[in-house]
């Protein structure tokens, strides 16, 4: 498939996707929805890939909901965002949350609205030093979507995820680090290297393995402490059936690097 607006490609066991309409900070039209959710689907339908790196092109890096889709002119009818949320944002994250593969995500530039919060759903998360985080929702009368307000308390705290919800103050890349929003702020001349670097990295880790990792830890938020066990227990039954496991013990022993195939 030929795509519009992104860039997709697959190289080394890494997926690239690159949101691609940079004169709308890479914000999203029903057309660069059905893109993302077909790459998503192929990156997840392929036996190749083992990383996910989700970044954007030009200085933003998606800037939420292109509001030239919206006619909100007097008169008009209104559009319903919560089929627009169903249809589209909801299925988006859920893709990213589901894959059973590390997604990295490189901030090139602003990330704004659900552009933050998909950013914010994506397991390992590199800004550019440039870079800010917005929850403009509330500048336009809306409620932060996108998971936003199940993931903001959990990064921040209750306290910081009301204010930046309800205030829409622009967080430099520096203090979303500083508050565990993301996981590492860089130069932003190295952030495509480093990112690629780092999921190059996670292309040759024991993929399943960090499939059940992330597994257990997006499950966490909503499970009791004796649940958690549970799970640990029986998603380590699962671990420890992999070929991965059979060669991490055996390159352990061996005292050799380990060589992962991902399964
Ligand atoms: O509707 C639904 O389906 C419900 C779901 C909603 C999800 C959401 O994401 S709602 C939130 C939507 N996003 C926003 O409200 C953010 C709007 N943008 C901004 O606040 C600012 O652009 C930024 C803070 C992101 C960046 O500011 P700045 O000063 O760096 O850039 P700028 O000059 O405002 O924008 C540059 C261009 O991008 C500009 O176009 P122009 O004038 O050069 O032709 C601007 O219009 C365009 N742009 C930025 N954001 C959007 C956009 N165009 C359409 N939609 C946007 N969201």
């Amino acid at each position: 498939m030929n795509f519009e607006h992104i860039l997709f490609h697959i190289d080394s066991g890494v997926a690239t996707l690159r949101l691609n309409r940079p004169k709308q900070l890479n914000s999203f039209n029903l057309k660069m929805h059905g893109e993302v959710r077909e790459a998503l689907k192929q990156v997840r339908q392929s036996a190749e890939v083992r990383a996910l790196l989700l970044t954007g092109e030009g200085r933003g890096f998606c800037a939420g909901q292109d509001l030239d889709d919206r006619n909100v002119a007097p008169g008009a009818e209104m559009p319903d965002l919560g089929e627009s949320i169903e249809q589209h944002y909801n299925p988006l994250i859920r893709q990213l949350r589901d894959l059973p593969m590390p997604v990295i995500c490189a901030v090139n530039g602003v990330a704004a609205g659900a552009g933050a919060n998909i950013a914010f759903a994506c397991d390992l998360v590199l800004a550019a030093r440039s870079a800010s985080f917005i929850q403009a929702f509330c500048k336009i009368g809306l409620v932060p979507d996108s998971g936003g307000t199940w993931t903001l308390p959990r990064l921040v705290g209750m306290a910081r995820a009301k204010a930046l919800a309800m205030l829409g103050e622009r967080i430099s890349a520096e203090q979303a680090e500083r508050w565990g929003m993301i996981w590492r702020c860089v130069d932003d001349e190295a952030l495509q290297d480093e990112a690629l670097e780092l999921a190059r990295h996670l292309a040759t880790q024991p993929t399943t393995g960090l499939a059940l990792i992330k597994r257990a830890l997006n499950a966490s938020a909503g499970n009791t402490f004796d649940q958690q066990l549970d799970l640990e227990r029986d998603l380590q039954r699962l671990a420890g059936r992999t070929e991965d496991y059979r060669e991490g013990v055996g390159a352990f022993k061996e005292k050799r690097t380990a060589t992962f195939k991902g399964c």
